[in-house]
């Protein structure tokens, strides 16, 4: 038995937390295709006869422009302490700029195994991959290189079978049926702030915070009361939607995730209001790494 840490990093919206979903078989991250949809690092847990790898999926990593970008590239810059290997993830339909070179000068001081990951191959044709590659390796010394789509689970295993020679450890990190470590509570806000991420315009998600008021569980039974935090009153408006319908659909799509999550029936409550009528404050702003004077 083998085991390990290999963490996913680079640019916002590249498909970090669909690869994590894909090799766990289950959604444990959201994902949008709004960059910064990640805002924390989430452990999740593979196991197969041979190994055990503990994948840290993070925020992606951009030019900070204000403090919560810089928050977000803390997380993901704390997550290459102490793993075995680094997966560097690009979107092989972008073209290589400043943002990877953004990554690439951080990447350059650690001292750890990089894999290059090119995702999102579904999107093109292969005759563009090798030029990619070359491009990519005049800048790095990356250790191996796996083009492959997170989304459509093509070529992940080659990955995984590729990851087994870099890990060091053979203890299991976790048991077998924990797939990750963040709590129950931290789960059911991001399946509502990935709704609100999927089916609004792009300003509104990223003011939004989630915060769990209360969850009642009596057998196979989830009774959930979730508020939704937004900084401005038009916000408030926009998520509510007009005669509430948009709220109703963040709702019920939220809803199915939590139940499929937990295998239980749930009945999911949601409450929006504006951060002046927020009793915690302080919770609200430590979300971007900010705090109250
Ligand atoms: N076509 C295609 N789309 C993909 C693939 N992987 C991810 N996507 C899409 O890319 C968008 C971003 O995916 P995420 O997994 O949220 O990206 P991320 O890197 O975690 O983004 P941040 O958390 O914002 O840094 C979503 O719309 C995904 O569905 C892929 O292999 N092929
Ligand atoms: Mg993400």
């Amino acid at each position: 038995m083998k085991s390990g840490f290999v963490s996913i990093i680079g640019r916002p919206n590249v498909g970090k937390s669909t690869l994590l979903n894909t090799i766990l078989g289950r959604k444990i991250a959201i994902t949008s295709n709004k960059p910064q949809t990640t805002r924390n690092t989430i452990q999740g847990v593979y196991n197969d006869d041979e190994c055990q790898i503990v994948f840290v999926d993070t925020p992606g990593i951009h030019k900070p422009r204000n403090i919560l970008g810089k928050h977000l590239n803390k997380q993901a810059y704390f997550s290459l302490e102490d793993v075995d290997a680094v997966l560097f993830l690009v979107d092989v339909t972008e073209s290589l700029g400043k943002g990877d070179m953004f990554v690439i000068d951080k990447l350059k001081t650690i001292n750890k195994p990089v894999i290059l990951i090119l995702n999102k191959v579904d999107k093109i044709s292969k005759e563009k991959i090798l030029p990619k590659i070359e491009q990519y390796m005049d800048l790095f010394n990356f250790t191996e290189v796996i083009p492959l789509s997170a989304l459509n689970n093509d070529n992940v295993s080659c990955l995984l079978d590729v990851l087994k020679k870099y890990l060091s450890d053979s203890v299991k990190y976790y048991d077998d049926e924990q797939i990750t470590n963040v709590s129950k509570e931290f789960i059911i806000t991001e399946f509502v702030r990935e709704k609100v991420f999927n089916l609004t315009d792009q300003e509104v998600p990223h003011s939004v915070v989630c915060v769990i008021e209360s969850i009642e569980e009596r057998d196979d039974l989830m009774d959930i009361y979730v508020n939704i935090i937004v900084d401005r009153e038009n916000l408030k408006k926009i998520i509510i939607g007009r005669n509430g319908k948009m709220i109703k659909e963040i709702g019920t799509r939220a809803r199915k995730d939590i139940e499929n999550f937990f295998n239980k029936k749930v009945y999911l409550n949601l409450f929006v209001k504006t951060i002046k009528d927020w009793r915690d404050k302080e919770s609200y702003l430590s979300e971007f790494g900010l705090k109250t004077e």
